[in-house]
């Protein structure tokens, strides 16, 4: 990591992002409160348009709420799947800029641009070039903010919203306004540390600068340290490029070579047990389903389907295999090796904008399963099915 002084680090936002989209695709929501949020989200506001936080709607707000407040608002579901293409398209335009770009949700991440200059000009360009591709590649609008840190780079794409773009040096000029901001403003200060602190008579970033450190630290622990430095304008963490796995996937190959269907339907149950803690460990769904299949001649063939959600549960990449099935020539050949992948991956940032709808059984018993074995170990918890058939494979053999 480079020395505080030198690092040149950039805060993209996209302004009211699922609200902004709906906006530009239908023009008789333009310049109109529009409310995106709907029961999927378990009736809150997803987000609300700059016209709609006039009334005083914002994100998390239970939608009866914002009805009260504002009644002759436009209220329109979630529509994620068009939310995430966006959400690629903006994100591919950081990695075009440096490799040192890391996502924070859906809509959102910090750049570190030190020593790029010499490509693509200072910070500043860098921002406004970034800024100009997203509007043109998305007609959509972006805020940024250029620190030599990622706590004041975020503070400086939020304070000019929407559209913005804002310089924060850590100048005793700059740091005096920034004192002067409510503590909320602090990355990790949610609303239980915010209450603690407020108890404690601290309101603001300077209230809090000129805590002895020792008191906060003895208080809040770590997150009471990191506080205290980013109110005295000190944040030290890099930025992580976010790496984003292409594909999640498993294979086995079998000690005899079968024909035998319930075995080959047993070991893609099996698979896609793995394959599916695997996506949920890192947090991730596939909407991509590809089936492999290496025969006893050696010669591979695959398969694959692009289902119209993105899944993590073993029961949906299992389906999936199964639908795929027939395209082989399992009737002529006997097959050595079985193996599942799945891709087209969403992340866990596309999950905090409440992407999966939580009505979808399977899924929500296979994330059951999930939590329930990281407590109680694996070996508790087998598909009864895959059981079975394992069972009449062995005794066939
Ligand atoms: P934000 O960037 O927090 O908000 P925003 O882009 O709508 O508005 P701003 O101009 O203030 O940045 O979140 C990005 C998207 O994530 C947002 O459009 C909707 C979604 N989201 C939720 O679904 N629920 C939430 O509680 C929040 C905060 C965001
Ligand atoms: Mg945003």
């Amino acid at each position: 990591m480079k020395d505080e002084k030198q690092r040149k680090i950039i805060h993209v936002d996209m302004d009211a992002f699922f609200a902004q989209i709906e906006q530009r695709d239908h023009p008789a929501y333009k310049n109109k409160p529009l409310i995106v949020g709907g029961p999927s989200n378990r009736g809150v506001i997803s987000t609300a348009s700059y016209e709609a936080r006039k009334f005083g709607l914002h994100s998390g707000m239970p939608l009866s709420k914002a009805k009260r407040l504002c009644p002759d608002g436009i209220y329109i579901p979630v529509d994620m799947e068009k939310y995430i293409q966006e959400s690629r398209k903006i994100k591919k335009i950081f990695s075009d800029f440096t490799p040192l770009s890391e996502s924070v949700g859906c809509d959102e991440a910090f750049l570190d641009v030190t020593g790029c200059e010499n490509l693509f000009g200072s910070a500043l360009e860098i921002a406004k070039k970034i800024k100009g591709r997203i509007y043109e590649e998305t007609n959509l609008t972006s805020s940024a903010g250029i620190a030599p840190n990622k706590f004041l780079a975020k503070l400086a794409s939020s304070i000019n919203k929407p559209n913005g773009l804002t310089c924060l040096d850590n100048t005793e000029e700059v740091m005096q306004k920034v004192r002067q901001l409510p503590i909320s403003y602090i990355w990790g200060v949610g609303r239980v540390t915010g209450e603690e602190l407020s108890k404690m008579g601290i309101k603001t970033i300077g209230d809090i600068a000129i805590m002895p450190f020792e008191l906060i630290k003895k208080k809040f622990g770590e997150n009471g340290e990191a506080i205290h430095r980013m109110a005295n304008g000190i944040d030290n963490r890099p930025v992580v490029a976010s790496s984003e796995p292409k594909s999640i996937g498993r294979e086995t190959t079998y000690e005899t070579d079968t024909d035998h269907l319930g075995v080959i339907k047993a070991t893609l149950l099996s698979l896609a047990q793995r394959i599916s803690k695997n996506l949920m460990d890192t947090q991730y769904k596939a909407k991509t389903i590809t089936l492999k299949i290496r025969y006893s001649d050696f010669k591979t063939a695959s398969a694959r389907i692009t289902l119209d959600a993105y899944i993590s549960s073993s029961f949906g990449i299992y389906r999936a295999c199964v639908s795929l099935i027939d395209r082989f020539d399992l009737e002529k050949k006997k097959v050595r090796l079985v193996g599942i992948s799945t891709s087209n991956l969403v992340s866990d940032m596309e999950n905090d904008c409440s992407l999966f709808k939580e009505e979808d059984k399977q899924e929500n018993l296979s994330k059951a399963m999930y939590e329930i074995s990281k407590k109680f170990g694996d070996k508790k918890l087998a598909i009864a099915e895959t059981v079975k058939k394992f069972e009449e494979y062995k005794k066939k053999k």
